[in-house]
């Protein structure tokens, strides 16, 4: 249970796990928490709707939904045609102010190019039930290395933070809860990492989220237009 003045901060501190790997916990309220919860189950309803990507055959156990660019295994397209062949939803205004205010937080503007801002063109929305996982992978369907700014809302998640030579050790596990923010530059910006286990009935009151888990991931595609 979250209180005020409780210990939660000073037993979760912001650190930097690794060069260009920046955590900050509790970084979002729970009034911005349910507010973005309302925005994640308008974008689920479509144009596109929320989908398990099918990669190999098979589908996945985390459900995603897309803004600005559509994501599918291995490529980004403007419309879903491995959903509907809709159009996705435009990157909101307000979400490219959060993801820049996220990169300030942090102090990385280093990971975004001399005398350029920050401007993610696509957010992949995740939504996690009980059961859902995600294996060891890197990020590596952007043409741009510019930071990806993570945002976690509901139940806790124990999440992989690998290395950027291969899927296995060393690694560390991290606990993610709801509000926390994580920032992935530099460096870090291609390091192996997944979600292995989801923490059901942990989600605070408040933060809009009954059961499970939604992760949004700000990203820059590098694509025109
Ligand atoms: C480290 N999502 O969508 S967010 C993904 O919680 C993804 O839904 C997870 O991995 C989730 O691809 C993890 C943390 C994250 C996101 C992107 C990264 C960590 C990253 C890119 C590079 C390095
Ligand atoms: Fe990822």
């Amino acid at each position: 249970m979250s209180t005020l003045f409780g210990d939660e901060l000073f037993e979760r501190p912001r650190r930097e796990v690794a060069p260009g790997a920046h955590w900050v916990p509790g970084w979002l309220t729970l009034r911005q928490q349910s507010w973005i919860t309302a925005r994640f189950r308008e974008w689920a309803a479509g144009p596109v709707p929320i989908r398990g990507a099918v990669v190999n055959g098979h589908e996945m156990s985390v459900k995603t939904v897309c803004l600005g660019w559509h994501w599918r295994p291995y490529a980004y397209s403007r419309e879903a045609v491995d959903v509907n062949g809709n159009r996705v939803l435009d990157f909101p205004d307000w979400m490219v102010r959060l993801g820049r205010r996220a990169l300030a937080e942090v102090g990385e503007g280093a990971g975004v190019a001399a005398g350029e801002i920050y401007h993610p063109d696509t957010a992949l929305v995740n939504y996690y039930d009980h059961d859902a996982r995600m294996g060891m992978h890197q990020d590596k369907d952007e043409s741009s290395l510019a930071p990806v700014v993570s945002l976690s809302i509901g139940d806790t998640c124990r999440f992989r933070f690998g290395n950027t030579e291969n899927r296995g050790r060393p690694y560390e596990d991290i606990d993610l809860a709801s509000g926390d923010l994580f920032v992935f530059g530099g460096p870090s910006r291609l390091a192996y990492h997944g979600i292995p286990k989801i923490y059901p009935g942990t989600a605070p009151d408040g933060c809009g989220l009954e059961r499970g888990r939604i992760n949004i991931t700000m990203r820059v595609t590098g694509l025109p237009g």
